[in-house]
């Protein structure tokens, strides 16, 4: 994939607490054009796909159970340098390190509830990218 698209995913925790609208602002804000986005619940074989890579870590069913307690929002970004850009822009996967202004400074709770996903490569936001808006159908 071309590095101007990243996958990003609102996580349950900040679409509980309201914060959708002001994370799109913050992510429009940053240049950030949205060229594809949905609301959806992802079921567990969803979560556990998803995050596949991440099976034998500890966390891996707390993740998961996290990750369908309610639901996200997901969405095909576009920007020059989108992945690295947008790492930026959410912060450090810690709330409690992230730098001031992040998006995950402002709105994470924990490392858990991390309120925000961005996809750690270019290869990896086209995986994540073409699981929600090509191998899924939504009507
Ligand atoms: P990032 O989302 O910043 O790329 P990863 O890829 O290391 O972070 O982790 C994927 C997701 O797994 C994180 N967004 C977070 O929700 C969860 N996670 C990571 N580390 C932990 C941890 N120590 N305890 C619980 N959940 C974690």
């Amino acid at each position: 994939m071309a590095n101007n698209k990243t996958f990003t995913m609102i996580k349950p925790d900040a679409v509980e607490n309201g914060h959708i609208g002001a994370i799109l602002e913050k992510i429009n804000g940053a240049g950030f054009r949205i060229e594809a986005m949905v609301m959806t619940q992802l079921s567990r074989k969803d979560a556990e796909q998803f995050y596949a890579v991440h099976r034998e870590r500890p966390f891996f069913g707390e993740l998961v159970d996290y990750m369908t307690s309610g639901p996200i929002v997901a969405a095909i970004l576009e920007k020059d340098n989108a992945v690295e850009d947008f790492r930026k822009l959410i912060g450090a996967t810690n709330p409690e390190e992230a730098a001031e202004g992040t998006i995950r400074k402002l709105y994470a709770k924990s490392i858990a509830a991390n309120a925000i996903h961005g996809s750690d490569s270019d290869d990896n936001a086209g995986i994540e990218g073409n699981f929600f808006f090509s191998t899924r159908q939504r009507f």
